[in-house]
């Protein structure tokens, strides 16, 4: 089961929300699917020649969660992963040849230590061989990000225990740890500006309540200095994804007390926000850029259980990849 670390409420009605794409609240029961919607979808047609290229993801079959490739018009599945434990949240090494990941795997009971799983940072090829571990502590980390030099990956975890996640830096090779919030705040899932100068992220202020203290998404230079508050309204904004051109960032935002998250899109100093995504009862979430900037890979739960798509990055032209019964999360578009 996927896991939430921003919300204790884990009551989810779907397959749950977990380790990385996981900051996903859903208190209030939403209508199913039936297996008819689900089994009488059609494959969609060729992308003709627009967003091509390979996007890994998760998925939670029988048991635990592996990490996944498939081509960007949803051919070609291959698996990367295949142990008991879960493995979350592929993100791509800027020269697309590694793939880091988070993963339960060393925790002493992976199978059953839900919610309390000890998930470490990994490191893996982009055809899953050379599986490394990165990070060896009690708490756990999650949502890692590649900066655009290659030389460090971005992760949080909440290493105090104090219920406020931080923002961290390791080196590809697990060296050179080094923490850049101070964890006055809960910040979580955090992502690089393509020039490398700025870290996006999302974050609820420290000792803040709901709808008072509701999470937006913030930015910091990449050294942990100049924090500064991108949105400012009374929903929960999470998970922000910088476009290729530095100009926009993609994240999704969701309704105190409601099961309904959208995609939005702003200028990457917070300001023109737009909707993207509009689906009533439905969750829309973890956006990621496709290498040109053109089109934009998420998750919904739209036709039953989670699936991934794309759309235009106007929100235009949105073509599902997976059709299956089991959850699909956390794409990532190779570079
Ligand atoms: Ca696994
Ligand atoms: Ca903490
Ligand atoms: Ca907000
Ligand atoms: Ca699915």
């Amino acid at each position: 089961m996927r896991r939430t670390r921003y919300v204790l409420a884990l009551a989810c009605v779907t397959l749950c929300l977990a380790g990385c794409a996981a900051a996903t609240p859903t208190p209030t029961p939403r209508p199913a699917a039936s297996p008819a919607a689900i089994s009488s979808i059609t494959p969609p047609p060729p992308l003709d020649g627009r967003g091509g290229g390979v996007i890994a993801f998760y998925a939670e079959g029988a048991g635990d969660a592996e990490i996944y490739l498939m081509n960007a018009d949803g051919t070609a599945l291959q698996r990367l992963t295949d142990n008991a434990a879960n493995d979350y949240c592929p993100v791509w090494s800027p020269d697309a040849s590694r793939i880091a990941f988070t993963s339960d795997r060393d925790d002493p009971q992976p199978r059953s230590c839900f919610p309390n799983c000890n998930e470490n940072l990994y490191v893996m090829n982009a055809d899953g061989s050379g599986q490394q571990r990165l990070t060896d502590t009690p708490a756990a980390e999650s949502h890692p990000a590649w900066s655009p030099d290659g030389a460090r990956i971005s992760f949080d975890s909440d290493r105090d225990g104090d219920g406020n996640g931080e923002i961290y830096v390791i080196r590809p090779d697990g060296s050179g740890e080094q923490r850049l919030t101070d964890g006055k705040q809960d910040a979580r899932a955090a992502d690089w500006s393509p020039d490398g100068a700025r870290i996006a992220f999302c974050s609820r202020p420290h000792g803040a309540v709901p709808p008072s203290g509701d999470i937006e998404i913030c930015v910091m230079d990449a050294d942990g200095s100049n924090l500064r508050q991108l949105t400012g309204n009374d929903l929960d904004d999470y998970f922000p994804a910088w476009s290729p051109d530095g100009t926009q960032i993609a994240f999704f935002h969701m309704q105190m007390g409601s099961s309904k998250q959208d995609l939005c899109v702003m200028n990457a100093d917070g300001s023109n926000l737009r909707k993207l995504t509009d689906t009533p009862y439905n969750v829309d979430e973890d956006p990621a850029w496709s290498p040109d900037g053109k089109r934009i890979v998420f998750q919904s739960d739209r036709d039953g259980n989670f699936e991934i798509y794309h759309m235009a990055a106007d929100g235009t032209d949105v073509r599902r990849l997976t059709h299956n019964r089991w959850g699909d999360f956390w794409p990532a578009w190779r570079p």
